[in-house]
């Protein structure tokens, strides 16, 4: 799996509102803040179903109706297509949840 150069990163962040690259890492971040627990954790249902299926996981950490995301691609040691597909999934499932 290939890096995006970072021209290719700044541009695919500018399609994923919310989403901005982690400084001192080579990884992407949101923090998304859903009404309260019931759909923080809704979300991460429907995105652990995905992160599965695709065999790409979050590194993520929920406190009540807060869910702070990191994407990177472990094995490519940073971040690849792989991680926008992820993120842009992520702001979609939000979205249906008006976040
Ligand atoms: N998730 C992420 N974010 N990065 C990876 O490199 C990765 C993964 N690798 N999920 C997968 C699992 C790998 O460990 C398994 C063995 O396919």
């Amino acid at each position: 799996m290939k890096l995006l150069s970072g021209a290719d990163l700044r541009a695919a962040l500018d399609d994923l509102p919310g989403w901005s690259e982690v400084s001192g890492r080579a990884a992407i971040a949101r923090t998304f803040v859903f009404g309260d627990f019931n759909q923080a954790f809704g979300f991460m249902t429907r995105v652990a179903l995905i992160a599965e299926k695709s065999d790409h996981h979050p590194e993520w950490r929920n406190v009540y109706k807060t869910v702070e995301v990191v994407l990177t691609t472990h094995d490519a040691g940073g971040v690849t297509v792989r991680d926008i597909a992820l993120a842009t999934a992520m702001n979609a499932i939000a979205g249906e949840f008006g976040v």
